[in-house]
């Protein structure tokens, strides 16, 4: 497994070193695969207390108190985290796959540096790969990887999955290494991304860039290597959704907050602050629904989580000011000293908190200019069975989730519209919305996703062989 982030992060703080996991869908399932497989996650080393706990190349085993596997920690000085994570990945990357084309900083400084640490990888990964190993590249910081390592490892496996929106060909073109990035990624046997239209982007971009290339609807072939293309649209661990967010204690924190709150209904929005999320026109919609309805006023709050993220980078630091500007002028404008239209936290939450708001909230809206896929939505729809769900048609879940009200986030006056609809609607159109999403939510769990790539990728035999048992197709959770 190689990816940007650790799935085991030590970190050092005045009572000596803890050693915590990222929280997330990804690293939850993926973990017990590679304590399985006992194989070898090549990643980061963030935390700043990693090295002390590390080898002298960076080697850890994990979990520490039954360890299973092998951690490879690669170190990033400053210039390179700025350059490599900050600058290629997150500026350049990252804007043009979301259609933000003008935010991108395209310096070659940051090509140079990426290109780098993308070497700095592939040689920590020829260290670890044994010649049977089936080698797994997470998201857009190692686009180059998988042809790095193709011509070194001819007979190895290899897969990247893409995290993130592929874009129309016309946008992913002003990235002027792009013919690098195309080839970089086609020496993988198998390309993962959430939807069925970032497969067609992917597609068309390579017709596009390598006129020779033979391309079908579901793989390429190209130098005489063949890359299978498919959607494999990430789930969430549902079961743990539903374990944790129906204990007892969390019932009872999330009524009193309820009750403490003292509105009729609650309206939730849970992102980091970044400004694919929407989080300002959500806002905008909000104010202009208050202005249209306002028998809602006092009855209704609307509570935007916007978890801190990448605050090195001025646009999301502009986009900051934004959100808090338009927060304080539309509770200036509705606010009474008994309610407050719209409660802002700007903090990462404790995942219990998030849960509880979960609970609590009548409405989630989840309108993103365009995400990948987006899970708050999936959590969001395990949680609380009897929500409403609002979704942005350019949230990678409306391709699966259409029974949600699917809006456009630019268009405010629509979204107003929704808000109206979500907060009137009747028990049983709740329950007739909400039902399929959840049967969705549910089937296509974490593991579904998990297991439909390993299969995709033929991996049981090689399970097989080494645990003598089958694990893909099997379910890991039980
Ligand atoms: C990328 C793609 C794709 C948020 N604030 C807090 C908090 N969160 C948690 C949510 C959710 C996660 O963070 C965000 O997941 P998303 O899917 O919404 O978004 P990205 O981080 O942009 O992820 C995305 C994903 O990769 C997977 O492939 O779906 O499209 O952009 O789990 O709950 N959690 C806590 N406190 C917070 O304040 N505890």
């Amino acid at each position: 497994m190689v990816s940007n982030r650790e799935p085991y992060i030590h970190e050092r703080n005045k009572k000596g070193i803890r050693c915590k996991t990222p929280i997330g869908g990804l690293v939850a399932a993926i973990d017990p695969v590679m304590q399985r497989t006992r194989g070898v996650w090549i990643a980061w080393g963030s935390g700043n207390a990693d090295a002390e706990v590390a080898d002298e190349k960076g080697r850890i085993q994990v979990p520490e108190d039954d360890p299973r596997y092998t951690l490879r920690r690669i170190w990033l000085d400053p210039k390179e985290i700025n350059e490599y994570y900050y600058g290629f990945s997150n500026r350049i990357i990252w804007p043009v796959c979301h259609l933000f084309q003008e935010k991108a900083r395209l310096l070659p400084e940051y090509w140079e540096t990426y290109k780098k640490v993308n070497q700095r990888f592939l040689r920590a990964t020829l260290e670890e790969a044994l010649p049977d190993d089936h080698i797994w590249i997470q998201d857009v910081h190692f686009t180059l990887l998988p042809a790095a390592l193709r011509e070194e490892l001819p007979d190895n496996d290899i897969a990247l999955f893409w995290h993130i929106p592929f874009p129309p060909w016309e946008t992913f073109s002003c990235i002027p290494w792009r013919k690098e990035i195309l080839e970089g990624m086609l020496g993988a046997d198998l390309l993962g991304f959430h939807t069925e239209s970032y497969v067609a982007n992917f597609l068309g971009a390579v017709k596009k860039e390598f006129p020779d290339a033979q391309v079908s609807s579901s793989a390429i072939r190209y130098k005489g290597q063949i890359t299978r293309v498919r959607a494999f649209p990430i789930g969430i661990d549902y079961n743990r959704y539903r374990e944790l967010s129906s204990r007892d204690s969390l019932r009872r924190r999330a009524t009193q907050l309820r009750s403490k709150m003292n509105v009729q209904q609650i309206i939730l929005g849970v992102d980091r602050l970044d400004y694919t999320k929407g989080i300002l026109n959500r806002l905008l919609a909000f104010e202009k629904f208050l202005e249209a309805h306002p028998k809602h006023l006092g009855k209704v709050s609307f509570v935007q989580v916007a978890s801190p993220t990448r605050s090195a980078i001025s646009e999301y630091r502009e986009m900051k000011q934004r959100i808090e500007e338009t927060v304080g002028r539309v509770n200036g404008k509705f606010q009474r000293p008994q309610w407050t239209p719209v409660i802002y936290i700007n903090r990462h939450l404790p995942g219990d908190d998030v849960l509880m708001l979960y609970r609590i909230a009548d409405v989630a809206m989840v309108t993103p200019i365009i995400d990948g896929m987006n899970l708050v939505a999936k959590e969001y729809v395990a949680v609380n069975e009897n929500g409403v769900l609002i979704l942005s048609e350019f949230a990678g879940a409306s391709e699966e989730m259409d029974s949600a009200i699917i809006v456009n986030p630019y268009d405010l006056d629509a979204m107003a519209r929704a808000l109206e609809e979500a907060l009137s609607m009747s028990p049983e159109e709740r329950t007739r919305r909400m039902g399929p999403l959840r049967e969705l939510v549910k089937e296509r769990d974490i593991f579904w996703w998990l297991d439909t790539f390993l299969e995709e990728w033929g991996v049981e035999l090689m399970m097989d062989q080494e645990a003598g048992q089958i694990v893909a197709g099997a379910r890991l959770s039980e």
